[in-house]
């Protein structure tokens, strides 16, 4: 699948004011600065279709893309950025909980992991969650760029073993970098097939 057409419809902070969808659609969720946008931007090859930034907590709201009049994606807030506010935090999880729970047309829920720290608590927890909440999702492992092949394979095992803990089948695993392209073809061809069986 290509993309040739992906547009800006808007932000929203919360789930229920999100225009109501008649198409499917893909989430990208992760911790804040894990490449998120930056992911969408290299699926959409679109570089500032989704703003980015070096610096974690950049996204803060609920943002959709419309794709090819076809599907739409949905760039989510990072989860546990300890520098905002106890409050804010709370929002953000709350305001995501809201979001993968009500929202009836979301079709897969991507969450990335960086492939160069070990594997976190929280976002152990996070799969965990939607693990019980009933919510699909591919894990995509990011920033490979930054790493050699050997360290990246090491990576995902490490995280597929932490995951072996709790889950008895593994979930769909991709490893990405933003900025080789690496995984792109692949994503898209995992959200056809989602739309394939959708459809
Ligand atoms: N080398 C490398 N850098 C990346 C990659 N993906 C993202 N980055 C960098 O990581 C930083 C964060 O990227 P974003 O895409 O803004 O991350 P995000 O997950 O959307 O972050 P928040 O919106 O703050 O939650 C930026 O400086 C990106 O350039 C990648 O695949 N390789
Ligand atoms: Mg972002």
């Amino acid at each position: 699948m290509e993309i040739k057409k992906a547009t800006f419809k808007g932000s929203w902070e919360r789930a229920d004011q999100m225009p109501d969808a008649r198409v499917p659609e893909f989430a990208f969720i992760g911790r804040s600065n894990v490449g998120k946008s930056s992911l969408i931007n290299m699926l959409c090859n679109h570089k500032g279709l989704a703003k980015t930034s070096a610096q974690p907590g950049k996204t803060q709201t609920l943002n959709l893309f419309d794709i090819d009049n076809k599907w739409w994606i949905c760039d989510l807030p990072g989860y546990g950025y300890a520098k905002v506010s106890k409050e804010k935090r709370f929002k953000f999880s709350k305001m995501i909980e809201h979001y993968l729970q009500k929202r009836e047309n979301l079709v897969n829920l991507f969450i990335l992991i960086d492939l160069r720290i070990p594997p976190q608590k929280l976002d152990l927890d996070f799969i965990n969650w939607c693990g019980e909440n009933g919510i699909p999702f591919m894990l995509v492992g990011t920033k490979a760029d930054k790493l050699s092949p050997t360290q990246v394979a090491l990576s995902q095992e490490k995280i597929e073993a932490a995951l072996s803990e709790v889950w008895v089948e593994l979930p769909p695993f991709q490893i990405s970098s933003s900025e080789t392209k690496q995984g792109r073809k692949e994503i898209l061809n995992f959200i056809q097939e989602c739309m394939g069986s959708v459809n």
